[in-house]
């Protein structure tokens, strides 16, 4: 992949962050992911690029948008796998709390794990405790190996779980081991990706969340050199089905950063929509708003952090197209 194509994934999540963060507190969360999702469709056909969803909005019969196996781009080579969140955590956006995300991650063909749509269980760390987790060893273990990786001890840590009683079990461990937990409503990606960003205060990420979800985390923990370690937590037979279809042999294997995201051609692109661990959320100004974007490739390790200033005058698609009805008129000045 040729670098100019961050950029352009740039464009691809702030466009999504922009629409979507017009919802923020409005209650409705179908129409902030709507929003997300129609931007980011459109911005993606401005790229030169062959790119096909791996990870979207869902099956061809149940999205209208960024359905699994659509076709992305001009057509015009690079050949890429597309995985895609325009909106990770649409109830976030419904109610205005912290923390959601526009996200993409792009690689070379064949290279992303086609993650079925079920439950994933997963850690993920940062660089320094990369290599020193295991998801079949216990959570005391875990735990213990981070904090001696991150020179902490383990009061020191913060590990981050979803909100779900499923979590009851970890949650009482973690606490029984004297670590700090933050207990996030939705959204898991953010704080994964966290983990492997120094300061952003978060030591780890563990529990169940979506598999989809845990390839995006994991193409940014790959650029960022953190790591990830998943495993697919079917429900029933139909999550086992899916999986099957989805090429899936050994539904029990642990995924590994190589089953997750393979090859050297890896680019991540993320926008906060709220303020979160790692990206502001979108600010409007007035006659714009502003953006904050995390954009990085593997190849060359590069991490950027882009504050965007976008200017509706100049801009109109961005200022209006996806307003609610009754969000705004707009300012006198335009
Ligand atoms: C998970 C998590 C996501 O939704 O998919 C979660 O990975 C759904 O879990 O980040 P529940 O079924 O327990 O609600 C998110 O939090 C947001 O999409």
């Amino acid at each position: 992949m040729e670098r100019e194509l961050a950029l352009e994934f740039a464009r691809v999540t702030e466009a999504a962050a922009l629409a979507s963060a017009r919802w923020m507190g409005r209650g409705d969360k179908n129409a902030a992911d709507d929003a997300a999702t129609t931007a980011m469709r459109a911005v993606f056909d401005t790229i030169h690029m062959s790119g096909i969803v791996v990870i979207g909005e869902g099956e061809m019969d149940e999205a209208p948008m960024l359905y699994i196996g659509e076709k992305l781009g001009t057509g015009s080579p690079p050949e890429l796998d597309v995985a895609v969140d325009p909106l990770e955590g649409t109830n976030i956006v419904a109610k205005g709390l912290t923390g959601a995300i526009a996200v993409v991650a792009v690689a070379t063909k064949g290279c992303l794990l086609h993650a079925p749509d079920m439950y994933m269980d997963k850690i993920a760390v940062g660089t320094k405790a990369a290599g020193k987790i295991d998801i079949d060893a216990s959570i005391a273990e875990n735990v213990k190996a981070v904090a001696a990786a991150n020179k902490k001890s383990v009061s020191d840590l913060t590990i981050v779980i979803l909100d779900r009683p499923r979590h009851d079990e970890l949650i009482a461990e973690c606490r029984k081991l004297g670590a700090r937990i933050k207990l996030i409503s939705d959204g898991d990606v953010s704080p994964a990706v966290a983990a492997a960003i120094p300061g952003s205060g978060v030591d780890m990420m563990m529990g169940i969340g979506g598999a989809p979800e845990g390839v995006l985390a994991a193409a940014a923990l790959k650029c960022l050199g953190g790591e990830m370690q998943g495993r697919l937590m079917p429900e029933n037979d139909e999550d086992r089905a899916r999986a099957a279809k989805l090429g899936v042999v050994d539904i029990n294997k642990v995924l590994r950063m190589d089953d997750l995201v393979k090859g050297e051609d890896v680019i991540f692109a993320a926008t906060g929509i709220t303020d979160g661990d790692m990206l502001k959320g979108v600010q409007f100004t007035g006659k714009g708003a502003t953006t904050h974007t995390l954009v990085m490739r593997f190849k060359t390790g590069t991490i950027r952090f882009i504050e965007a200033i976008h200017r509706f005058d100049k801009k109109p698609n961005y200022g209006r197209l996806y307003v609610p009805e009754t969000a705004c008129a707009a300012p006198d000045s335009e």
